[in-house]
């Protein structure tokens, strides 16, 4: 069949949307109609050439929600009208490291996943007879895609397209990084350093499992407001202290409980750390860093009992957890909607990475 998509022809350039051919789903595999997708800063990330993953061309994009419209021989647990959101960390119930409690990373499909393939190391996608690549597994900036089974989280049919797509990434990652990455206890001290599409779901997350001090971090002063409005108490704009480190151990008295870098910055991450609480406090990287970049910081950080951790997609189970995440969102628990700032039509994408750049959106939804 032909699909619309933004197709990323190489690094560094604007997507350019047009007509691209996609097969139909083989053994194990769905294909999707996506109805709404979010721009998250990796697709960003990816786009600029600085992920050592990252190869073109491809059909990016992993922030989706959609519906069934055939299923692939073999495929048993979904059929067509079933409302789903694709998962860049699948859930496969089988492997090794979803039998293993202390972590969500699947890895039945990771490595051809990584390639920018099928499970089969083949490509749906082709545009003039030569194949274009997938991207983490989803490539949602296509109005159709092809995802195997285990990559895809059946989700209630009355939830709103263009609000639980959201789901797929930003919301699951923060959340999740605050309640099943770290188990965030009520009465923590917390610090979240980037207030971003990522850095306010932690900050809405440590609200939830009721964090007494929650201080935001940013370079953006405009970050303040949305930031008090999820639940963070303080907020520091590093460019106005002399010494961020120092600066949030001295109104800790001491340092935070835990904290969370949602950047990407190794500089930042170092600060992240070393902000933390002497004997306990714990320091989670959620943002991604570039190719060839290194954190570092002097051993004696951890040796005096600071911890540094990381998380993928939250520490979420796909298939279990993102339609519990729909739940909380439709019960009210959560806020979604103040959060998408810009909605445009697949033509407008690249408007998405502008205004993230800029600074101007916290997320940004193409609508198909
Ligand atoms: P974003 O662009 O929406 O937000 C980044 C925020 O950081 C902005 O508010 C910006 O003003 C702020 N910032 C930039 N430099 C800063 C500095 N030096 N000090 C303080 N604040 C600074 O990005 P996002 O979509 O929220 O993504 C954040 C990061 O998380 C990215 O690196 C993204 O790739 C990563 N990410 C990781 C996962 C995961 O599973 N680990 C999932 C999604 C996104
Ligand atoms: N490909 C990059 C790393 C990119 C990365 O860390 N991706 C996160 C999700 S970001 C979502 O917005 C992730 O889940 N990583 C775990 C995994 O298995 O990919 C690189 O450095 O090679
Ligand atoms: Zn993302």
């Amino acid at each position: 069949m032909k699909t619309r998509a933004a197709v990323a022809l190489g690094a560094g350039r604007p997507l350019e949307v047009m007509e691209v051919d996609l097969e139909g789903p083989r053994a194990g595999e769905v294909l999707v109609e996506i109805k709404a997708t979010g721009v998250c800063h990796t697709d960003a990330f990816t786009l600029s050439g600085d992920d050592p993953e990252g190869a073109f061309p491809a059909i990016l994009g992993h922030e989706g929600a959609g519906v069934v419209v055939e299923t692939g021989p073999g495929v048993k647990g979904l059929e067509p009208g079933d409302h789903v959101i694709p998962l860049y960390t699948p859930e496969c119930r089988e492997c090794d490291f979803c039998l293993n409690p202390k972590t969500n990373l699947c890895q039945a499909i990771r490595e051809t996943q990584g390639q920018g393939v099928m499970p089969d190391g083949s490509s749906r996608f082709s545009l003039d007879g030569k194949p274009l690549l997938h991207y983490m597994g989803c490539s949602t900036f296509s109005n159709y895609t092809v995802l195997p089974e285990i990559a895809l989280a059946k989700v209630r049919k009355d939830a709103p397209f263009e609000k639980i797509c959201y789901v797929g990434c930003g919301v699951t990652t923060g959340i999740g990084a605050v309640a099943f990455t770290m188990n965030v206890e009520a009465g923590a001290t917390v610090a979240v350093f980037g207030l971003g599409g990522i850095g306010l779901n932690v900050v809405q997350g440590a609200r939830m499992v009721g964090a007494s001090r929650i201080i935001g971090v940013d370079l953006n002063p405009d970050r303040e407001a949305l930031g008090r409005q999820f639940g963070m108490t303080e907020f520091v704009n590093p460019s106005e202290v002399d010494d961020i480190v120092g600066h949030l151990v001295e109104i800790t008295g001491g340092g935070v409980d835990y904290s969370f870098e949602c950047i990407g910055n190794v500089n930042v991450m170092r600060q992240a750390l070393e902000c933390c609480h002497k004997g306990w406090g714990q320091s989670c990287i959620v943002g991604v860093a570039g190719a060839g970049k290194e954190i570092s910081t002097r051993p004696f950080q951890l040796v005096t009992g600071r911890s540094w951790r990381g998380t993928a997609f939250g520490g979420a189970r796909g298939r279990t957890d993102v339609p519990r995440i729909v739940d909380w969102y439709m019960d009210g628990r959560i806020n979604i909607d103040d959060l998408i700032t810009h909605t445009m039509p697949l033509d407008e994408i690249n408007t998405a990475f502008d205004l993230m750049h800029a600074g101007e959106s916290i997320r940004s939804v193409v609508l198909y």
